[in-house]
This record gives structure tokens, C-alpha cells and sequence, in this order.
């Protein structure tokens, strides 16, 4: 039987440089490596890392950029010292990096670590200290990307023999011999990265993922991105398609959907709606006035839908004859933004009481909405709201996307998002976001953003 080995993809596409390893992952699409090698852009979903470590891998490389003090564009390969067992209290789980990823995953199961391996890139371009968000790759960083698949497909080829095997680089500046060393790694000047401390890592990334160990016990059914797809289908197979409304709590969802689904009840739509919270039954109380079916979703404390929910209640719930689902999201614009839920149109509110900057601070939820929704704009005076900045901020992160306007005591905007919802249900043209839920279920930028 062949080893299992796992190459995984690790970085913020937000942060310059930091998208190395996602960048790697993509470039593997165009050069496949052989069959029996799980390839998957983990982007800075740590969690999901940490849980897919105890997945009876052989060998894990994890590809990532990581500051060694090297010239930037070195690739370098280390191989960490493992944590040993999961004596004390489990790491948090913000602010993964590989160190924190691999000290967590011993906290999650009884089952051995593989042999790990990390694949780095020495970054050219950091974004500084007070940058929310800072796209691009530099050219330097860019061209380590396919010198890197040249390197996995040479080291692939030896791991896959001998899983204990050292696997050579590529060029003769780059650590030729992995060998073991601590993360927070030692650096040597030059090539092998052994000897002192590492300075601190200012790539270290703040998690996009939920709040405690026991939300990731969930979460990390991530089994969800082949579940999406295969949910997905089945959707389309039954004429159904479906709306994931995705904001912070309190943003105005359920006012402003209580209002979309009576004009869509009023026009006949078949159309019904299934909302999430961590407990009551408010919402699902306040939507049902409008007349359409409603169904309250409880999450027993996890901070997002999944695709397995969505499916249980398409199966065992959804009236025959619905064409359009909405599905009101857990109020959280982090982690309901990693999930993929099958859905045709992924919206994402704002109410003007927020702030103009919140794009910039939750990029992953605004960068993957096909379309945006303004809320409370019956307080923007009140609140000072700055809307060109927003809308400045909204192009960084999505170029092009469709900002509706509301306000849910008015009536203002409700039938554009009930118009902005049926033609996608009838297969009208859908901005396409630079993130958007891939087929496999990682998110990744088409497009680089600009
Ligand atoms: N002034 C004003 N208030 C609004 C508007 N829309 C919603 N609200 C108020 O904002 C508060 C929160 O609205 P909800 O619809 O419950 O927000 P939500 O996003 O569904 O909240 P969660 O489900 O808890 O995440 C409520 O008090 C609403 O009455 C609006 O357009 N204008
Ligand atoms: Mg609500």
C-alpha cells in the first residue's frame, strides 16, 4: 500500500506575500501531483489543518511563508519537532501559524501526528503592522511559486517510497537535509535553518475560524466541502435554489428577509426560509408573520451553518414545491464565511451603524458575496456613515460587486434584493467575487485582487 501523504496549502491571500502557500496550491491544479497525494489550499482555516493532521497521513508538508532570514524567494524545507502530547491547557485557537496548528492538533484526538514537513518561502513583501489587508504577491515571491512545485513533485516522488525518507530541494541554497528543529524555528544565516531562535513571525495570522476547541469538534465535520458540492446538485436537480444571508449579529437580517419573503409570498414565489441562531426561536417567530414556511435552525453553540444542517432540513423539511430558500446564517461575519453551504447567492449585509471599514476587516466574508446589502440606512446620518469610504473599501475586496441599498422600516430596497435573488434563481448572470466556495471547498482568488 502507498504512504499517505498530505500537501497543504497555508496563508492569507489578504496579506501580500502570506499567499504563497495558497498560491502553490493553485499552481498544482495546472501540475497535478500523483495519485494517492491529498492536495488542499487550507488558507488560514487552521483548524481545519489541524483536524485533517489526524486524518492517518504518513507524511504532512505544509506549504507556507515563513520569515528564516533567508534572501526572499529561498525556499527552505523543515521539518518541526512535534508537540509532545497534550499535557496542559489546549492552545487557543486564534493566531494560527504551523507551531500553533500542530499544538492543537495533539490537543484534538489520541491519534499520531504524521511526519510533518514545512515547505517555506522566505516573503519579499509584508504588510505592515496597521495594514487590514495588503493584496499581492511580490515577483520575487511569485517566481518561488513554481520553483515549488518542481520541489513537491521531486520530494512527493521520494515520500511516497519511503515516508522516513529525506527529500531533496531543488537548489543548492536551500536546506537540502529536514532535519528536526523546533517551531519557532532556529535560523541559520544561509541556507539550513537550525540553529538560533527565530524572530518572531510577523505573518502570524489571525484565525478566521470559530471561538473555542469544541466549535472545531463541529466545524471540522469538514467533510462540508464535499457535502456542499453533492448538496448543490441536488438542489439544482430539484429546482431549488438558495440564498445564505451572512452578516454580524444585529445587522438587520431577519427585519430586512421578513419583509423580502411577504413581497415574495404577495407575488407568489414559491419561496420558504430556514434560520440559524445558537438558541430561541425569535427569528424564526418574527419571519413566519410573512406568511412563507419557516423553519428556526438551533446550532447547539456552533457559530455557523454547515452544509450537513442545510442538508437535513432540505431532506426532512423543505415543502416540495420551493424554488427559492433563503437561509439566514448565524450572525457572525467570521466563520459562516468558511462554510460553504451550496447556496446560488451568497449575501452579505451591512447594517451603516457598523462602520465603512468593516470589508476590510472581515475580507473573506465581503470578498466572497455576490452581492452586498446595506442596512438601517434610515441611520447613516445619525451615525456619521462615511459611504464612499465603504464603497472604497468594498472594491478592495470584491471589485464590482453589486451594493443594494435598504432599510427595513421603509420598504426602501426590498424588492431590488427579491429581484437580485429571483434572477439567479432563473439563471440571470451573478457577479462573480474574487473568493468564492471552490467545487473542493477551499476558497480561492480567481482573480487577484487589485
Ligand atoms: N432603524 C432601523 N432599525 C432596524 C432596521 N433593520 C433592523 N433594525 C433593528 O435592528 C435590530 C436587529 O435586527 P435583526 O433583524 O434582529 O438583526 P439580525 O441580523 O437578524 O440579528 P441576529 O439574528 O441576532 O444576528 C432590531 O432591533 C431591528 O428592529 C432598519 O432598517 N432601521
Ligand atoms: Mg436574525
Amino acid at each position: 500500500m502507498s504512504a499517505r501523504l498530505l500537501v497543504a496549502g497555508v496563508g492569507n491571500i489578504f496579506l501580500a506575500d502570506d499567499a504563497f502557500g495558497p498560491e502553490v496550491i493553485r499552481a498544482l491544479d495546472r501540475r497535478p501531483l500523483p495519485p494517492g497525494v491529498r492536495v488542499r489550499d487550507f488558507g488560514i482555516r487552521g483548524m481545519d489543518l489541524a483536524y485533517e493532521l489526524l486524518g492517518g497521513y504518513d507524511t504532512a508538508v505544509l506549504v507556507d511563508a515563513a520569515v528564516r532570514g533567508h534572501r526572499p524567494g529561498t525556499l527552505s524545507l523543515i521539518e518541526p519537532e512535534l508537540p509532545e502530547g497534550a499535557a496542559g491547557a489546549p492552545p487557543e485557537a486564534h493566531g494560527m501559524d504551523p507551531a500553533k496548528v500542530l499544538s492543537l492538533a495533539t490537543h484534538l484526538g489520541d491519534e499520531p501526528l504524521p511526519r510533518v514537513l514545512v515547505l517555506a518561502c522566505e516573503p519579499e513583501v509584508r504588510p505592515r503592522g496597521d495594514e487590514d489587508i495588503a493584496p499581492g504577491i511580490s515577483a520575487t515571491v511569485r517566481d518561488a511559486v513554481e520553483r515549488a512545485v518542481t520541489a513537491l513533485h521531486a520530494m512527493v516522488e521520494v515520500l511516497l517510497a519511503d515516508p522516513r525518507a529525506s527529500p531533496p530541494l531543488s537548489r543548492p541554497e536551500e536546506s537540502p537535509d529536514p532535519s528536526a528543529a523546533r517551531l519557532p524555528r532556529p535560523v541559520a544565516d544561509g541556507a539550513e535553518d537550525r540553529q538560533q531562535p527565530d524572530p518572531p513571525d510577523p505573518l502570524a495570522r489571525s484565525s478566521a475560524m470559530c471561538e473555542s476547541v469544541d466549535d472545531v469538534t463541529q466545524a471540522v465535520l469538514a467533510k462540508n466541502d464535499g457535502l456542499a458540492a453533492s448538496l448543490r446538485d441536488e438542489l439544482a436537480r430539484r429546482g431549488v435554489s438558495v440564498a445564505n444571508l451572512l452578516s454580524s449579529p444585529g445587522s438587520g437580517k431577519t427585519e430586512l428577509l421578513g419583509r423580502v419573503l411577504a413581497r415574495a409570498v404577495e407575488r407568489r414565489v414559491p419561496v420558504a426560509a430556514l434560520t440559524a441562531d445558537l438558541a430561541t426561536e425569535n427569528d424564526a417567530r418574527r419571519l413566519a408573520r410573512s406568511g412563507a414556511p419557516v423553519k428556526q435552525l438551533l446550532t447547539d453553540g456552533l457559530c455557523h451553518l454547515e452544509a450537513r444542517q442545510l442538508r437535513g432540513h432540505v431532506e426532512s423539511w423543505l415543502p416540495q414545491d420551493t424554488s427559492l430558500l433563503f437561509v439566514e446564517n448565524v450572525g457572525n461575519l467570521v466563520c459562516p464565511a468558511a462554510y460553504d453551504l451550496g447556496e446560488s447567492l451568497r449575501i452579505v449585509l451591512m447594517a451603516v451603524t457598523e462602520g465603512e471599514d468593516k470589508p476590510l476587516k472581515y475580507p473573506t466574508a465581503f470578498g466572497s458575496a455576490h452581492l452586498v446589502v446595506l442596512t438601517k440606512t434610515d441611520l447613516a446620518e445619525a451615525a456619521g456613515f462615511d459611504e464612499s469610504a465603504f464603497h472604497a473599501n468594498l472594491r478592495r475586496v470584491n471589485p464590482g460587486v453589486e451594493v443594494v441599498r435598504t432599510c427595513a422600516r421603509t420598504g426602501d430596497g426590498v424588492d431590488t434584493v427579491l429581484e437580485r435573488v429571483l434572477a439567479a434563481r432563473d439563471g440571470g448572470s451573478v457577479h462573480r467575487p474574487p473568493l468564492a466556495p471552490h467545487p473542493h471547498g477551499h476558497v480561492h482568488a480567481p482573480d487577484p485582487v487589485s
